[in-house]
């Protein structure tokens, strides 16, 4: 199933940046208003709602998600009716979609309870000590596509892999996380077969959110555009 609101927000906002907000230290509201117009989505992770509480989700949701994709990652890995609850949860919280671990199985069950949120399955990790998973990643990209998940969740850090699921899973959604300070460069994620990229804290932590999205959108649009594949 393609993540029809992410599709469409790229095609009008041009953009194919997902803000992630961690451990955001500034009003969130304020700096989501900084990157909103650079960015065609926010990633809402767990030190942010351990940080600001469930309340204040709900409210980033309710006064952005005209403008913005939500994406929710809760590090969802646990056995199918937790999960389904889990998701549940996050719907009612006002998200779009959500990432979900693939190694725990149960990944048919949750597609089941996804109740209309977009999954995207994490098929391999950013740092260099996910070898484990690393090293199952064609069968978590086959389990995801026989679920019917529409995304995968792919490392910009190891380009090889991106390249993979692009070839194994031509017409799903790649999410790449890794760029900035993670290492990755901004593009080169898009450039390696990834539809959008995850982009925290060179963005965040940055004195000036603004610019810092503003220059990822740029290394974007001219990667993009130099590969004839910006729209
Ligand atoms: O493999 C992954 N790597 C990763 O960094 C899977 C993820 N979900 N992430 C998330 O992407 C991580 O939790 C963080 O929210 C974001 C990257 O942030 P940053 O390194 O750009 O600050």
């Amino acid at each position: 199933m393609r993540a029809r609101k992410l599709w469409e927000l790229a095609e009008t906002k041009g953009s194919r940046l997902i803000v992630a907000l961690d451990s955001v230290p500034v009003e969130p509201g304020k700096l989501v208003e900084e990157v909103e117009e650079f960015a065609v989505g926010v990633k809402v992770g767990l030190p942010f709602l351990m940080l600001w509480g469930p309340r204040a989700v709900r409210e980033l949701c309710e006064a952005f998600s005209g403008e913005l994709y939500m994406l929710c990652d809760f590090k969802l890995a646990d056995i199918p009716d937790v999960v389904a609850e889990e998701l549940k949860l996050i719907k009612e919280l006002g998200f779009d979609g959500a990432i979900l671990h693939l190694f725990q199985g149960g990944v048919k069950a949750a597609a089941a309870a996804a109740g209309g949120l977009d999954l995207f399955g994490v098929a391999a990790m950013t740092h260099p000590g996910s070898r484990l998973i690393d090293a199952h990643f064609d069968e978590l990209v086959r389990e995801a596509l026989e679920a019917g998940l529409g995304g995968l969740v792919v490392p910009a850090t190891k380009p090889e892999l991106v390249r993979s699921a692009r070839r194994a899973a031509p017409g799903a959604t790649l999410l790449a996380p890794g760029v900035g300070a993670q290492g990755a460069l901004p593009g080169s994620a898009l450039e390696a077969g990834a539809d959008f990229e995850i982009v925290g804290r060179l963005i965040t932590a940055s004195p000036d959110p603004r610019s810092a999205a503003e220059a990822v959108r740029s290394a974007h649009r001219a990667r993009l555009g130099a590969a004839g594949k910006w729209r």
